[in-house]
This record gives structure tokens, C-alpha cells and sequence, in this order.
């Protein structure tokens, strides 16, 4: 019976090329083609007036929060409009006129649609009411919201046990909602909350809290212009966070020096002309990047090492370059540091590392004599198998300086989603919160679940296995944003009822469970009858947004609607929580939240205008709460890829024309890669030594505990990339990432550093 049920599904689609261009990669991030690339992405989309009515508003105090990225917005914002090219795409898409409706899921099925390429799946448009995707059907179908609630809480109510259930939240959501949703989780009695950050910055979260008892980042955005100076590190801010620019501009402005760590030289980080000022738009621009470390991938850890290695050589002859105040009285492990760094030559790291000795002495240089250093850095750190060593280095260096807790320094993971670290800060996470759960006991008088529930890696495995049968996301692309694509798709359509709440349709609502529904939700930029909700950037600060477009359709729901109806529906009239009020006053929500939470004091009234920083331990240099009551060094080792000779690393990165699995465009402007996203970037000398040419079509195969994984049909770009490196982009090649290889206690899925071989077609 079941296999008959079985639908037809593709979990990649169809793998075609569509039209090459390759150029030389450009030399400076933003400028005029980038003010062109937005507007064009804009106006088609949305219609040139009102795409422009919208980013006026973006950013602003009064206006919405861009849904693009977490940085965050100056105390004064530009009057040439608070936004970036990249940005305005995340809006374009949002705004687009083109709907998902009925008559759209009566011409194309499921299985259709699962076979177009996620450009087109994405570009289809805003979905207009609640579908369902019945049992054996193919086609989805136009259902009533109460329906669609009574079948959720029906297929709950029907699980032997609440940890059946899985739970996941893309980081898009407003802390009302996330609250909400965190609230109803634990009410139903399951911690299996995987979210988004377990694939992107749960590698920061863990290394952070472990050494400076904080898992967020220290830095505020004033910190910049302060800053001696900047490492930017495992990150690429041009395309990813464009308005970080303007703040390491700043930073230059006022003599500071910028030292770069990647494997690539990313443009962005290069010259920057920056788009809300004249001379940005005509002149020359600034060259940010003072000094390029081009790292082999995952030997961060080798040669932070090495440049500890040999300030500490200058501190044994007496030079001051450590701040040996800070150290005694911060710190602890500050001699089994110095102990550990001599267990390593300088050529067995500098043969790791692959980095030009005398450029690792420009950047010592530079470190031993100021004190004022931030670290940025992004999943060039994260997503790796010592994913959180990586970040306990970059501590280590900011402890052996002093550089924590102080204007103008400290640590600056540079979140993904505008809203994954204030989703966190209001209670969701897969972990359990002693401290949550009795005040949360408190105020609404029921006990949450003190067992440890699933992050995103245990959550497909459980589904696969048929622990969990029902899935519901708050949000995002679970299928194709978590490892091994196959696999995951498998875990989702093992389900007996997948949920997702949603803008876009997107491949999880392909590889459907056996009913799945999707509800259609309202985006940032609506109007959602004149409620504000509020989010938090990567600098801790809870502010408002407020959006101001009429709805893509009048049968969408708010977040905090939908989660309350669902919670609503589920416990009938005996609940002890009153949904429906927390549901549609979105006040009385965040009154609950500064009740449960501490940090929120006055919540509405402080989050209207620029907002409120949360308590933040790291930025007081208060490290009372951690072992010995002091930041704590650590003890890192160098990772060890035994690579056969045929053998290479793969990092799975963004294009310049995507968010996350939403593909804008087929362009990687400033990698000069044009109309195609099939391209897998490659070292000339490595090429040569192949016997391959430039745009050989290859796929790329990974072996893990002997099951062949492969990605087909990719074309060769010769690029200035390290020997023995590759680069390709996400989604596409996330079928390569095996399950089973995630990053030791974060368990983020290693998408930075895959073993792949080349194979020519
Ligand atoms: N426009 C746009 N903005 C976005 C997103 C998007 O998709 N599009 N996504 C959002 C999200 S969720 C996130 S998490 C962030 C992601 O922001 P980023 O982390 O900047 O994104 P990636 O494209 O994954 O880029 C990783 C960078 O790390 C480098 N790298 C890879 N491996 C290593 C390594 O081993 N060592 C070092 N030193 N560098 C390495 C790569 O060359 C690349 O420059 O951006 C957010 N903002
Ligand atoms: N190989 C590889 N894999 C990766 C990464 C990588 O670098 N390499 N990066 C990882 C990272 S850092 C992250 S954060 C994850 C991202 O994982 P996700 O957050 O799950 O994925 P997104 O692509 O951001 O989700 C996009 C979908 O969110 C929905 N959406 C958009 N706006 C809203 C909204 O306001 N509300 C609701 N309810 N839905 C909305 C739309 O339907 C859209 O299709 O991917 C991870 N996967
Ligand atoms: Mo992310």
C-alpha cells in the first residue's frame, strides 16, 4: 500500500546547463553595477514604483527591517536610503508579482515542479492561501486555514509520544513569533527544535559561550570606526553583508588596517565604492584589504597558530606585545597556550597554512603593536568538522591581546538570517535552558520538557528512521539547505504530515510527507494591520520592523497567527495558555517575553526607534560566570585532511545572486562567473597537472564510510583558489555532504571542507 502512495520526486531537479559567460573577476565590490543590479532586480519583480516606495522605507526607524542579512543600521541612516544591492534582491523577491495560487498546483504537480531547477521553483511566486497535498495525491489543493489547523493538531494528537514531532525554524522569524512557537513546542512537550543556526553559526555559539560565557559576539557597530585593527576571516561580507563595507570604510577613514583570511581574494573585501556617497559612485573608491592571507581551506587553526607562534617569540624576548594585564587577571590557560604553540614547527605550519611567510609577518607586525582588534568571521569558520576550534583560536588571539571587552574590539560572528540570533535569545533551540524552563514555569504555569531534543542532523536522521513522523517549519528550506540532499529528502517524505509556513514555495514542499500543507504567511515588507513586531541584529540590539506593503494575497496569516491558531487547535479549551490573545496582541506577547526573559525590560515601548542592546557578559569583560570566573584559553589542534593524491577539498559558498537555497539570479558578478551556476572553481596548476580544461565538464564525487555521493555536470573555472582547493556553490552540491559529517560538539553540517574527486564526463 504504501509504495503505491509513493509520489515521483526529484530532490534536485533536473541537472542542465544554462548559458556560461566567464570574465575576469572584478576588482571592486558595489559602485554603479551594483546600484543597476538592484534596480533591475527590483523593478522586475515588482514594478519600478513600488519597488521603490519599498526600499525607501527599508532601514529606516520606521520602516521594516531588511530581511537580507543581520547587520545592523547606523544610529543615522543614509539618506540616500539604508540598503544594499544585495538587499533590495531579498525585497525584490518578496514583492514579486507573480502568484502561486490554485490554478498554478491544478496545471503543475509535484512531481513536476520537483524536476525544475530552484531558480524556477523560487521564481514562481508568493503562494496565496493554504494548500494540502493529499495522501497519494499529487497536486496540491486549496484548503481552509481551520482545516488545515484541525489536521495538525489531529496528526499530533496521534503520536505515541510528543519527541514524534519535529519542530524547525528558519531565522526569518520575529522574536513574537519564535517566542510563540518555543512557547507551544514546550506546552506540547518536546524539545526537538532544530533550527537554521544549527547549519550556520552553532560552531560560534558553542566556542563563545565556552570561552567567554556568552554564545554571541561582543562588538557593537560603533566599534568599527575605533578599531586598530579588523580581521575579517572565513567571510564574505561583499556579497553576504554589503553594509559591512561601509563600516570597515570607516574603519580605514580613521587609519585602521584590514587583514583578510580566505582562501579566495573576494572583491568585496578588496576596493569598496560605496554606493550612498558621491564619491563612491564616481570615484576610485577604498581599498579595504591591507593584507591577504590566502589560506588553504580549514588551516585557519594553522595559521592563527603560527602568528601566535611568533608574537609569542617577540613576547619571550621581551617585546610587549601580549597585554599581560588582561592575561592575569582575565584569564586562564595563558601558559598551557604557550606551552602547546611549541609542539608545532613554523615549517610544519607553514606548510599547512600554504601562506607567504613574509605576508604573515606583515600581519604580526601589525598585531604586535596595537590593542584594538575585532575578529569577523562568518561559515569560512563554522562549517567544519573543528568548526568550533576554529573560533576558540580567534579567541585566543583577541584574550593574548586584550582585545575583548574594550571600545573599538572583540568577537564579530557575522549572522546569516536578519533575525536567526534573536529567534535563539527567545527560546528557540534544541538544547534545554534550566534557567527558561522555571520561568517559564512561572508565568504560565506549566512544567517544559527537561529531556534534550533534536538539532537539525538528529532530526533527519530520526524522520529517516521513522522516529519522528510529523514536521513542521516555521520558515525556510529544510531539504535543501541541511547535508546530503538524498537522504534528507527521504527523511521528509518517510513523514506522515510535513508542514511548512511560508512565503514562496521551495523543494520542501515537493518532497512532501504523506499530507503536507503549506501555509502562507505574511513577509517583513507587509502590512500586518498595523502591528510591529521586532527582531535582533548581530550586535544584540532588539528593535522594531513594521511593514508597509499592502499583502501579497488577503487569505495570509501573520507568524504569530498561525503558530497561535495551531497551538490554539491543538489543546482545545483547557489550555493554560491563552493563545488567541497572545496571537493577535503581539504587545501582550513581548509583555511575556520581558516577563520570562531578562534583558527586556519596557520591551514595546524601548524597541521603538534604534532599539536596545541585550546584556552582553563579553562586551563588560565579565567572565564571572565561567570556570575560575575568567575567559578561558584553549588548547586547539591543526586539522589533518589525509588526502590521496586524486583527491580534493571542496567549500560550498553563495553565489553573488542568491539568499541561501533562494536563487535570484545566474550571476556571480564580482567572481565574473555570468548565466550559469554549474561551475566549480579550480587552481590552474591543479588543472594542468589533471591534463583539464577550462570549462571541461566533471562531477564531483565524495566517498564517506564507502557510499559513493555524486554531483553531476559541472563546468572547470580556472581560479586563483590554493592547490588542492575547490569551490562550488550551495545548493547544488549539498547531495555531497554525508550526514554523518558534521562538526564535532556543534554538529553544524560540514559544508566548507568536503573530500571530493573530479571525474571528467
Ligand atoms: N546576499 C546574501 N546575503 C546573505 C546570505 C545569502 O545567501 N545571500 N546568507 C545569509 C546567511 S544565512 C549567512 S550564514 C551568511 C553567510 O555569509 P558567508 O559566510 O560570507 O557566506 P559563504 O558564501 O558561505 O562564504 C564563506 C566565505 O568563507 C570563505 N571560506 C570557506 N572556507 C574557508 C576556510 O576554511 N577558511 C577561511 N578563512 N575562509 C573560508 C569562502 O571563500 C567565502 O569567502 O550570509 C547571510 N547573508
Ligand atoms: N552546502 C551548504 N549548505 C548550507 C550552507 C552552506 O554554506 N553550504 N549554509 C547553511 C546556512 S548558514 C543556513 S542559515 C541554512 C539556511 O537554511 P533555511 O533558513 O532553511 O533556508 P532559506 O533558503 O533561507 O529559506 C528560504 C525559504 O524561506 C521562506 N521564507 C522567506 N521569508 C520568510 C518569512 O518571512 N517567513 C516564513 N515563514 N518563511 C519565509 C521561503 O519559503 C523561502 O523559500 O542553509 C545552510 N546550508
Ligand atoms: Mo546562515
Amino acid at each position: 500500500m504504501a509504495n503505491t502512495l509513493k509520489r515521483n520526486i526529484s530532490a534536485t531537479g533536473t541537472i542542465e546547463f544554462s548559458s556560461l559567460n566567464v570574465r575576469e573577476p572584478s576588482d571592486y565590490a558595489a559602485g554603479i553595477p551594483g546600484i543597476k543590479a538592484a534596480l533591475e532586480h527590483v523593478s522586475k519583480e515588482s514594478g519600478l514604483f513600488r519597488s521603490l516606495r519599498t526600499l525607501s522605507h527599508m532601514n529606516q526607524k520606521e520602516g521594516f527591517d531588511c530581511p537580507g542579512c543581520a547587520w545592523p543600521d547606523p544610529e543615522k541612516p543614509s539618506k540616500l536610503g539604508e540598503y544594499c544591492e544585495n538587499g533590495a534582491k531579498a525585497i525584490a523577491e518578496e514583492a514579486t508579482l507573480e502568484r502561486v495560487d490554485k490554478v498554478f498546483f491544478e496545471k503543475y504537480s509535484v512531481e513536476e515542479i520537483s524536476r525544475w531547477t530552484d531558480y524556477r521553483i523560487g521564481k514562481s511566486g508568493r503562494i496565496t492561501e493554504p494548500f494540502i497535498l493529499r495522501p497519494g495525491s499529487i497536486h496540491y489543493e486549496p484548503i481552509s486555514w481551520e482545516e488545515s489547523f484541525q489536521i495538525i493538531a489531529e496528526n499530533l494528537h496521534a503520536l505515541d509520544s510528543p519527541d514524534e514531532a519535529i519542530f524547525y525554524t528558519s531565522g526569518r522569524s520575529s522574536n513574537e513569533a519564535a517566542f510563540l512557537y518555543g512557547l507551544f513546542v514546550r506546552a506540547f512537550g518536546t524539545n526537538n527544535m532544530p533550527d537554521c543556526s544549527n547549519m550556520c553559526h552553532e560552531s560560534s555559539g558553542v566556542a563563545l559561550s565556552e570561552t567567554l560565557g556568552i554564545g554571541k559576539g561582543s562588538v557593537v557597530l560603533e566599534d568599527f570606526p575605533e578599531a586598530e585593527v579588523v580581521i575579517v576571516v572565513g567571510q564574505n561580507p561583499g556579497t553576504n553583508h554589503p553594509r559591512m563595507l561601509t563600516a570597515l570604510q570607516k574603519c580605514k577613514d580613521n587609519g585602521g588596517k584590514i587583514i583578510t583570511i580566505n582562501p579566495l581574494s573576494e572583491s568585496g573585501l578588496n576596493r569598496f565604492k560605496n554606493p550612498q556617497q558621491l564619491s563612491g559612485i564616481l570615484g576610485t573608491g577604498t581599498q579595504l584589504t591591507d593584507i591577504f592571507l590566502q589560506v588553504k581551506i580549514n588551516q585557519d587553526v594553522s595559521l592563527l597558530k603560527l602568528i601566535m607562534k611568533r608574537l609569542a617569540n617577540r613576547h619571550q624576548e621581551g617585546e610587549h606585545v601580549f597585554d599581560n594585564d588582561f592575561i592575569s587577571e582575565k584569564t586562564i590557560g595563558f601558559q598551557e597556550l604557550l606551552d602547546d604553540l611549541k609542539n608545532y614547527s613554523e615549517q610544519e605550519l607553514l606548510q599547512l597554512c600554504g601562506v607567504d611567510s613574509s605576508k604573515i609577518d606583515l600581519a604580526v607586525d601589525v598585531l604586535a603593536k596595537k590593542s584594538k582588534i575585532i575578529i569577523c568571521w562568518a561559515m569560512g569558520l563554522t562549517q567544519h568538522k573543528n568548526g568550533v576550534e576554529n573560533i576558540k583560536e580567534c579567541v585566543n588571539l583577541l584574550l593574548l591581546k586584550g582585545s575583548i571587552g574594550k571600545k573599538g574590539a572583540g568577537t564579530c560572528p557575522v549572522r546569516g538570517h536578519s533575525n536567526v540570533q534573536g529567534d535563539r535569545s527567545v527560546g528557540i533551540m534544541h538544547y534545554v535552558s534550566e534557567s527558561l524552563n522555571k520561568s517559564i514555569k512561572n508565568v504560565f504555569g506549566f512544567q517544559p520538557p527537561n529531556k534534550e531534543g533534536l538539532d537539525t542532523v538528529n532530526a533527519i536522521k530520526a524522520m529517516h528512521k521513522g522516529k519522528a513522523k510529523v514536521f513542521v517549519a516555521l520558515g525556510g528550506n529544510f531539504v535543501s539547505a541541511a547535508s546530503d540532499t538524498i537522504y534528507t529528502s527521504g527523511a521528509l517524505q518517510a513523514c506522515d504530515l510535513t508542514v511548512s509556513v511560508s512565503t514562496k514555495l521551495n523543494r520542501t514542499h515537493l518532497t512532501a510527507g504523506k499530507t503536507a500543507l503549506i501555509l502562507p504567511t505574511l513577509g517583513r515588507t507587509e502590512m500586518d494591520k498595523e502591528r510591529f513586531v521586532t527582531v535582533e541584529n548581530s550586535m544584540g540590539k532588539v528593535h522594531q520592523s513594521k511593514g508597509r506593503l499592502a499583502p501579497a494575497s488577503s487569505h495570509l496569516k501573520s507568524e504569530p497567527e498561525i503558530v497561535a491558531n495551531m497551538a490554539q487547535t491543538y489543546f482545545g479549551k483547557d489550555s493554560v495558555v491563552d493563545w488567541t490573545s497572545l496571537g493577535t496582541n503581539y504587545d501582550l506577547v513581548r509583555e511575556k517575553i520581558s516577563q520570562v526573559l531578562d534583558g527586556y525590560r519596557e520591551y514595546s515601548k524601548r524597541s521603538k526607534g534604534s532599539g536596545f542592546y541585550l546584556p552582553n557578559n563579553s562586551r563588560e569583560a565579565d567572565f564571572s560566570k565561567l570556570p575560575g570566573g575568567k575567559a578561558q584559553f584553549s588548547i586547539c589542534a591543526t586539522p589533518k585532511h589525509d588526502l590521496k593524491e586524486d583527491e580534493f577539498i571542496l567549500m560550498t559558498v553563495r553565489s553573488h545572486d542568491q539568499f541561501n537555497t533562494t536563487i535570484y539570479g545566474m550571476n556571480d558578478r564580482y567572481r565574473g562567473i555570468f548565466g550559469e551556476r554549474r561551475v566549480v572553481f579550480m587552481n590552474i596548476d591543479d588543472m594542468r597537472k589533471g591534463q583539464l580544461m577550462p570549462q571541461q565538464i566533471v562531477d564531483l564525487v565524495s566517498s564517506y564510510d564507502g557510499t559513493e555521493r555524486r554531483a553531476e555536470k559541472f563546468k572547470l573555472i580556472p581560479y586563483n583558489i590554493p592547490s588542492g582547493n575547490l569551490c562550488a556553490y550551495f545548493p547544488e552540491t549539498n547531495v555531497l555532504v554525508p550526514i554523518d559529517l558534521y562538526a564535532d560538539k556543534s554538529h553544524t553540517p560540514v559544508s566548507k571542507s568536503v573530500i571530493v574527486k573530479i571525474q571528467i564526463r
